[in-house]
């Protein structure tokens, strides 16, 4: 894992004989020609970095050939184009060896020069360049679209510092930089000659044309060069290969020599610093809009780039620019690259000469928007005045697009009947009310021509709620493309237990085709096959309670219910509801120690953003809760609490197939879709989650039977809201909540600082914003349900086998299908 202390000393062993076949040996050679002459290292001195960077080096170079090997030239009729601010891809690795065929070829290989697969592998550092869903979804796009042969680009930034490390420093989160990059990118290739200018600020100059027709010109103050840096991303069986291109800042003068020769050294580096910061770290926020100037240059920084580069090569491919929408399909990931519609509009007008008509009608039938969120504190606006002074021809021309939109909705006003009415300024693209900000989502939204929800119930929401007017304008735009997940990391390379259960029972064709998993359905009654999906789980618990116990210290008991929430810390994530339930459990076994409670680890892990104080203070709480129940002797197994810090891809990959419970319990309504969720329940976890999301459609697919539903739908939270006092009245109702409440906030697991969380239990008492109090007992009911379906093996392995069987929709391949046919307008073989 990237957690562990890089060995000094060699693992080499001398190579016995070789064996195996004639992919093995040329692969053999290969990883030593790389290690002896790109890294020039010996066998010997070589680290378990250095063998890690000669298998990549080896594997890519097969990448390479996949690429040759598959369309020679050939210009694809129409390309999709992915711009993403964050890719959260992980390691590589295992997913260049699985779907060029060489898992088990490499490990003979390495073996051969006496090095072991599973070490190199863990050497390599988590590429995570993103803070959660919205960035790993971008990560299992990219991959399905490879595997699907749908022709694409991913764009994005290479930021020299990912999501940070967490540690826990006394139980409080510290924030450390994260440095992938330090010892080099072995699977990218540097394109220096893909580089294009980014302007920022300056000034706007009019020229007359003649016939009333005045042209604009943006002058930037200041210029920074984006540099080109390809991952190229091999799909399943290696039939195709797309590139993920992520674009570096660099200065235009490296050091001003005049100042440095004048003596002033310092000074002299000074905009190559303010140059380079664009491309420096990764803001850790998730779901929520930080507002920072440095922000907004990353955010434009990408944009413009990928823009210029894709409209280079649309010139290069077919000469003229009217044809764009026909030959590229651009989808903007979440808000984050809305300045495309301005940017797209300024390049064809400015540098392509087209009509300001012409401009608009290319720019809307290219561009599509994904919304992430509906979170008012997510949603992305941008202050007039930063704008006006970082990009003022883009003011400009949103001003414009503004002033057509509203002029043309004035229009229709007038034939437009009571109900279907609107107050104007609800529709514009500038916010008036919170100083004049520019409002990126309806920006977005405006300029596309598609947008779309993550899940069936986030889609209804968005038409209802955020975009409801809008909406009305334009009642098609927005369609619904539920999350998916690649099953090739997520099942095939995560879970190899499981996944040869699944070729036994359902034939290898499943590794093509993941719908063929319902053949799985009859073996749910098969006592045998549950004997050994069990022992399976129970292979990757003991996996995990040993991880576990290298990182907390803390032994589990494999046999145990493992419970498990993995993802951002978030108030709405509702992590506090199950960490309320979790005292009012060690309350219940301290009241009856010999009741025949079922055995439970729970499971937390998560990172918070780093200006997060609630979401710090309830990691503290974990960590509190953890260490007076864990070491309580009353309590030994019974209940045990852990959490594992520094979450990350590879770590949710050494969890998710260890899971027995998957919690899924945000506030109903506020969870887009999630995506962990559709990853524990592939591997076998039993959910407990609320109506949210995509719950509700693993629900369908699962069936109700087979998934732990509690609490308030989306509908009955908006109508509880309304209440009074809601939160006083759900714990004047519930003695247990009280109890825990209390116990939480007067310091029973703070005792050095009784008032610590007081904060947390204050909100909940006075606000309760995401009504954990609300949907606690009915949480603890269907716990204790859970508690008991427990005690019954067969009918768990039983539901956990049809969890798998049945999850085949929630592939990112199906998603990427919908996606090419309803979206884009691609055909996919
Ligand atoms: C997140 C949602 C998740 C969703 C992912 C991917 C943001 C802004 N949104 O529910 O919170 O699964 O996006 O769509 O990160």
């Amino acid at each position: 894992s990237s957690a562990k202390p890089a060995k000094a000393a060699a693992t080499y062993v001398k190579p016995h004989a070789a064996t195996g076949s004639e992919a093995v040996v040329e692969l053999r050679e290969a990883i030593k020609a790389k290690l002896i002459y790109v890294l020039g290292k010996t066998p010997e001195a070589a680290r378990e970095r250095d063998w890690f960077a000669a298998t990549a080096l080896a594997l890519r170079d097969r990448i390479v050939d996949a690429c040759y090997g598959a369309e020679t030239g050939s210009v694809p009729d129409k390309r999709v184009y992915y711009l993403s601010l964050e890719f959260l891809i992980g390691r590589l690795l295992s997913d260049a060896m699985n779907n060029l065929g060489l898992v088990e070829a490499t490990k003979a290989a390495l073996g051969d020069l006496g090095v072991d697969l599973a070490e190199v592998e863990g050497a390599e550092p988590d590429a995570a360049l993103g803070n959660g869903g919205l960035g790993r979804l971008a990560a299992c796009f990219m991959e399905s679209m490879a595997s699907l042969s749908i022709p694409a680009i991913g764009y994005g930034i290479r930021y020299d510092h990912g999501i940070f490390r967490q540690s826990l420093e006394d139980g409080w989160q510290r924030e450390a930089p994260e440095t992938w990059l330090a010892e080099g990118n072995p699977w990218e290739f540097p394109r220096p000659e893909a580089t294009y200018k980014i302007g920022f600020g300056g000034t706007v100059t009019m020229t007359s044309q003649g016939d009333h027709h005045i042209r604009r010109h943006w002058h930037p103050a200041e210029t920074v060069n984006a540099v080109a840096y390809d991952v190229p991303i091999v799909g399943w069986r290696a039939k195709h290969v797309n590139v993920l291109r992520l674009w570096k800042a660099e200065a235009d003068a490296p050091v001003e020599l005049a100042r440095f020769n004048a003596g002033d050294h310092v000074g002299a580096v000074a905009g190559r610093a303010r140059a380079e910061a664009i491309s420096r770290v990764l803001y850790p926020s998730d779901s929520s809009a930080e507002g920072q100037e440095l922000r907004l240059r990353q955010e434009f920084f990408f944009t413009s780039a990928s823009l210029q580069d894709l409209v280079r090569r649309h010139v290069a491919e077919r000469g003229s620019l009217r044809s764009l929408p026909d030959h590229a399909a651009i989808q903007l990931n979440d808000t984050h690259p809305a300045i495309a519609v301005p940017e797209l509009m300024r390049i064809l007008m400015e540098e392509h000469d087209l009509t300001w008509e012409d401009a608009w009608q290319i720019t809307t039938n290219t561009l599509h928007y994904t919304n992430h969120t509906l979170l008012p504190e997510a949603l992305e606006t941008w202050p007039v005045e930063l704008m006006e002074r970082l990009l003022p021809r883009h003011m400009q021309i949103i001003y414009l697009i503004n002033w057509l939109h509203l002029e043309e909705q004035n229009k229709n006003a007038k034939g437009r009947g009571p109900d279907e009415a609107f107050d104007i300024s609800a529709v514009s693209l500038i916010d008036e009310s919170h100083g004049r900000r520019v409002r990126m989502g309806p920006l977005a939204f405006h300029g596309s021509r598609r947008v779309n929800g993550v899940s069936a119930l986030h889609s209804e929401l968005l038409k209802s709620t955020v975009f409801k007017d809008l909406h009305t304008i334009e009642p098609e735009k927005i369609v619904n493309k539920t999350n998916g997940i690649t099953f090739r990391r997520w099942l095939h390379n995560a879970n190899p237990e499981l996944t040869a259960l699944a070729v036994e029972a359902a034939g290898p064709d499943v590794l093509d085709d993941p719908t063929l998993l319902e053949r799985l359905v009859p073996f749910a009654d098969d006592p045998d096959f549950r004997k050994r999906y069990a022992a399976m789980r129970k292979t990757r618990k003991e996996r995990l309670a040993q991880v576990v116990a290298e990182r907390t210290g803390v032994i589990v008991d494999p046999s145990a219910l493992f419970d498990v929430q993995i993802k951002r810390i978030h108030e709405y994530k509702r992590q506090l509801l199950n960490l309320i339930e979790t005292v009012a459990l060690y309350q219940a076994i301290k009241q009856a120690p010999n009741k025949d409670w079922t055995p439970r680890v729970k499971i937390f892990a998560g990172k918070a953003a780093p200006s997060y104080v609630q979401a710090k203070l309830i990691i503290k709480l974990a960590g509190d809760i953890a260490t007076i129940v864990n070491n309580d002797p009353e309590i030994g197994d019974r209940l045990k609490v852990v959490f594992l810090p520094n979450y990350s891809v590879s770590l949710a990959e050494v969890i998710i197939p260890a899971a027995d419970l998957s919690e899924q319990i945000s506030t109903a309504g506020m969870e887009a879709s999630g995506t962990g969720n559709m990853k524990l329940a592939l591997n076998g976890a039993l959910t407990v989650g609320t109506l949210d999301g995509a719950n509700i459609e693993i629900k369908d697919h699962v069936s109700a039977d087979n998934i732990f539903i509690f609490g308030l739908d989306a509908e009955g939270v908006l109508a509880r809201v309304k209440e009074p006092d809601y939160a006083a009245k759900a714990i004047a109702a519930s003695p247990r909540l009280a109890a825990a409440l209390d116990a939480i906030g007067n310091g029973t697991f703070s005792p050095d600082d009784p008032g610590r969380f007081a904060p947390l239990v204050d909100e909940l008492r006075h606000g309760d914003r995401y009504l954990t109090t609300v949907d606690f007992e009915d949480y603890w009911r269907v716990q204790r349900e859970i508690d008991a379906a427990w005690k019954s093996p067969e009918t768990w392995w039983r539901t956990a086998i049809l969890n798998t069987a049945r999850m085949a929709w929630f592939s990112s391949d199906r998603s990427m299908r919908e996606y090419a046919e309803e979206i884009w307008r691609v055909k996919v073989a």
